[in-house]
């Protein structure tokens, strides 16, 4: 990849030591990727009502796109905004959490499984120590709208500050903060938009304190570690915590202060923070922001909204914003799909399932969110039907998910050449097709004609394994005899083929 002139990252005055500083930021992490070539500086001036996301869209069309970082706009705003920070990259995803980015996406997933089954709780550490303190600003003195924050489609409701965001909230009756990505509508210099889709940890805090007749507190960060944007946009169990995953992602525990005004935690090395409240009475009109989808996404309607009472963060921040859209250009693309498929994997497995050779819930789904393929080595009469069931309903893949797809142990369901034999050859669907319905889903899905008001999905359990009652009878798949395979193989650059001969690893057995 090219090299790229810029200005070197802004970096906050010394901190008065790093183990007080904490934990790794997001500007540590931009030096790491800059200098494997995966950060690319735009220098021009660009406006940010369309144009820096036509750019992000238009450059974002492969799957090895490069992050971008714009610093100059059209308009006087004070920050940085970073965009497609993983995006479709399995690099930037593996060197985020520590990976080799070298392994394949069959092997990230495997080595997701390990590294997401680590909790390390976080600490706090002192406010004067945590670099988003950096400036402090509470009530009349806060303007959000001289950040720099984009429009990112023509026919969005307004300018969108929350799209990279994380977002704390406390259950009120456990204690337990929860950490989530929400899109967020820029309403005015204090007011912040909240959407949350029904039964998401958020709006189910935020209906918990207002049931309580209490205004819900939030905090959300806006420009953060890649790996806290991660874990908040993972479904992880309602009364799990999202922040010790991330520690556990980080290796070590993710730094957190104290608000000045909420009781939530302030992570301490975030570009910008703010902290509020959602009143239970309040509503603004939100929406539509074109979405995952690839689709508008909601109707313009009234959602609630945070009142910010106070605003945390570095000098020239940098905003962590996304593009939602059909992938590649999707900001949820490949490590939402390696995370994904490691969840629902995992699932499986500690509810006692078999014969999992693998999972995969590809990211042109949109986002992953649509399709979830399980390859499984049956064992035993009804074992596909209990995955197809499992892998539907488990938490980690409930939400939106249609089309989930069961094939045999040889079908890696990475590869959708060998996903779509399967279908073809294996699957009769007048048996082997069963539907679910009224299923957990969201009004962001188009196909939910009353889009809010009803979104209740379906499922299709797609059953493309060889059919077990004549798993002996099936026919044999064609396959070379290994011995001709080797001879070939050995001629064949005599034979006028240049490059690696193809690999096969099974073999006709007589
Ligand atoms: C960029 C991005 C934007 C998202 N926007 C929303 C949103 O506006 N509302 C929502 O309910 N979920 C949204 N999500 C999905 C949630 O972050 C995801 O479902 C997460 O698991 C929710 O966490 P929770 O289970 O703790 O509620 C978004 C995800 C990403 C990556
Ligand atoms: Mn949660």
């Amino acid at each position: 990849m090219e090299q790229h002139s810029g200005t070197p990252i802004d970096s906050a005055p010394a901190p008065a030591s790093d183990s007080r500083r904490g934990a790794r930021d997001l500007r540590d992490w931009l030096r790491m990727i800059e200098a494997a070539g995966e950060l690319k500086r735009i220098d021009a001036a660009v406006d940010l009502d369309q144009e820096l996301s036509a750019i992000a869209l238009m450059a974002a069309q492969r799957e090895d796109a490069p992050a971008l970082m714009f610093s100059r706009f059209t308009e006087p705003a004070e920050g940085q905004v970073l965009i497609n920070m993983l995006g479709a990259s399995k690099r930037r995803y593996a060197l985020a959490v520590g990976l080799d980015p070298e392994l394949t996406v069959p092997e990230l997933i495997v080595e997701t499984r390990r590294i997401m089954a680590r909790r390390i709780a976080p600490v706090k550490i002192a406010p004067q120590d945590a670099p988003v303190n950096e400036i402090v600003l509470t009530g009349d003195d806060i303007d959000l709208t001289r950040l720099p924050v984009p429009r990112f489609w023509p026919g969005d409701g307004g300018r969108y500050l929350g799209t990279g965001d994380i977002t704390f909230t406390r259950d009120p009756q456990t204690g337990r903060v929860n950490a989530a990505v929400y899109r967020q509508m820029l309403h005015g210099p204090r007011r912040v938009g909240m959407y949350t889709s029904p039964g998401k940890h958020g709006g189910l805090d935020r209906d918990a304190w207002w049931a309580a007749g209490k205004p819900c507190p939030v905090v959300v960060a806006y420009g953060i570690d890649p790996i806290l944007f991660m874990v908040g946009a993972q479904v992880f169990g309602s009364q799990e915590s999202e922040l010790e995953a991330a520690g556990g992602l980080l290796g070590e525990p993710v730094s957190l202060s104290d608000g000045v005004v909420v009781d939530l935690p302030i992570p301490a090395n975030a570009e910008i923070v703010i902290e509020g409240v959602l009143h239970p009475q309040e509503r603004e009109v939100e929406g539509p922001l074109g979405e995952f989808t690839g689709y508008y996404g909601g109707v313009r309607a009234p959602q609630p909204v945070i009142e910010v009472k106070a605003l945390h963060m570095r000098r020239n921040p940098i905003l962590t914003t996304t593009l939602m859209a059909r992938y590649p250009a999707c900001e949820i693309g490949a490590y939402y799909a390696i995370m994904r498929s490691a969840r629902i994997w995992d699932s499986l497995e500690s509810m006692g399932v078999p014969g999992i050779r693998g999972v995969y819930a590809h990211p042109a789904a949109a986002a992953g969110w649509g399709m979830t393929v399980v390859s499984v080595k049956q064992q035993y009469p009804g074992h596909v039907a209990q995955v197809l069931a499992l892998a539907a309903q488990c938490a980690a893949a409930a939400y939106y998910s249609k089309w989930i797809i069961a094939v045999d142990e040889d079908v890696d369901p990475t590869n959708f050449n060998d996903v779509l034999w399967a279908l073809s050859t294996r699957c009769n669907p007048a048996d082997h097709i069963d539907i679910l319905r009224n299923t957990w889903s969201t009004g962001l899905d188009p196909s939910q004609g009353l889009r809010e008001l009803r979104p209740y999905g379906s499922k299709a359990l797609i059953d493309a394994c060889k059919p077990h009652r004549h798993l002996k009878e099936f026919p044999p798949s064609t396959l070379l005899r290994q011995e001709v395979y080797e001879r070939v193989r050995e001629r064949w650059s005599e034979l006028g083929f240049s490059g690696p001969p193809p690999t096969f690893t099974e073999f006709h057995r007589e």
